[in-house]
């Protein structure tokens, strides 16, 4: 019998129902996203009516907001004062109805300041990547760029953005693996190794050094040259990357990444997992019927890996019962003795004669003194061949 020998008890027929299974499993339950945002027909907002300068503003910067009222006048003041031409700039805030002071702020920097920001306040919808798409219908620039609220995206580096984006280039990003950047030395080691397995996960997707980036710009055109966008979840580049075609060339723009001052991280576990499940839709868009056939391989192997593993954890356990000491002997399971040989051992000291179990009194130290002694040479001779 297969589990006598230590053999798999799986079949190369059971395997194969494995695979298919899973295979049927994956295409059920993986699914591309099912509700999609159409760049050019799913405009929610209808952009404000256009004024008179509108020719004016040629970049647009979006950010995404929620809770970060304190941010926000560091973050518009140093965003004017390091762009080329304020007049030509606009910074539209997509807040989801923080109700902390945000309107206010904005007011003020808008009436008192005179600086050209808008604010866009949703109350119906939330989420990052969503937010960021109602701040793309909004903006009047042919050049938009995201970046966070919290001025963990430098200011100064805002125009190098804009300037890398053309038409030859229609889509840049932000990367914080470049060449004479870092990462802010206080970004805790947890947010690090998350950041980093993000990556891991994206890798087979794109060659970008960064797709996990909050920072990154494109054109209007390229914008609506894209294919529908899974409109939630945190990673809105990494979908804007794989279905807006752009040329070869993506011109990356290395930043270094600060750490927030105030307010708090929006990264929730929750977060993670939909960014899991963002990936999955994106991996069933780009590879399809593959990656389900990837799925089930997958599953097949850990099915077989498993086997293996309850298989030597029976033998170990097994091992222990029957060789207080240790040793060796291939058949899982078996008891080490036959009925017959079990006979001439008394109870408690397997693999003991009778003679010398009865005079040490069973146990470990009959069976250590019977080697010793040499009085049960034919018994380990059993064990070593059973
Ligand atoms: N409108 C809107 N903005 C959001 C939402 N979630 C996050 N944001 C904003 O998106 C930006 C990025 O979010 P963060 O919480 O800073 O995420 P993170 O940068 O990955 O995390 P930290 O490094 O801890 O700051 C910030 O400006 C947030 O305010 C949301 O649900 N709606
Ligand atoms: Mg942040």
């Amino acid at each position: 019998m297969r589990w006598r020998t230590g053999a798999s008890a799986l079949t190369p027929k059971h395997l194969a129902a494995v695979f298919a299974a899973s295979f049927v499993a994956s295409l059920l339950l993986l699914r591309p996203a099912a509700t999609l945002y159409h760049p050019t027909t799913s405009a929610k907002y209808s952009p404000p009516d256009a004024p008179t300068d509108n020719d004016q503003i040629h970049s647009s910067i979006i950010v995404p907001a929620y809770h970060e009222r304190d941010n926000l006048a560091p973050l518009v003041k140093s965003v004017f004062a390091a762009v080329r031409d304020p007049a030509g700039t606009e910074i539209i805030i997509v807040d989801d109805n923080s109700r902390d002071g945000t309107v206010e702020e904005i007011q003020r920097l808008k009436r008192d300041e005179g600086h050209n920001v808008e604010l866009l306040v949703r109350t119906d919808e939330k989420g990052l990547s969503s937010a960021v798409l109602r701040g793309f219908e909004r903006a009047r620039g042919q050049k938009m760029i995201v970046m966070d609220a919290d001025l963990q995206h430098p200011p100064e580096a805002v125009q190098p953005l804009f300037d890398a984006l053309s038409p030859e280039t229609p889509l840049a990003l932000g990367t914080r693996y470049g060449e004479g950047v870092s990462m802010s030395a206080n970004w805790p080691l947890h947010r690090r190794i998350i950041s980093w397995g993000a990556r891991v996960l994206a890798r087979p997707l794109t060659s970008a050094s960064d797709p996990m980036t909050g920072f990154f710009g494109l054109t209007r055109d390229q914008l609506h040259r894209s294919k529908p966008i899974n409109p939630s979840g945190f990673k809105i580049a990494l979908e804007l990357l794989l279905k807006s075609p752009h040329p070869a060339h993506l011109p990356e723009v290395p930043y270094s990444f600060g750490i927030r001052t105030s307010g708090s991280s929006k990264l929730s576990s929750k977060i993670m997992l939909k960014y899991v499940g963002q990936l999955v839709s994106l991996y069933v868009w780009a590879w399809g019927v593959f990656f389900h056939l990837l799925v089930a391989a997958g599953a097949t192997v850990a099915v077989q890996v498993g086997e293996k593993a309850w298989r030597l954890r029976k033998r170990a356990l097994t091992r222990g019962q029957e060789y207080p000491l240790g040793g060796y002997h291939s058949d899982a399971g078996v008891p080490p003795l036959s009925p017959k040989a079990k006979g001439r051992s008394v109870a408690g000291s397997r693999g003991l004669t009778s003679k010398s179990a009865g005079a040490n009194g069973g146990g470990l130290a009959d069976w250590v003194g019977n080697v010793v002694g040499g009085g049960s040479n034919q018994v380990l001779e059993r064990k070593r061949f059973l």
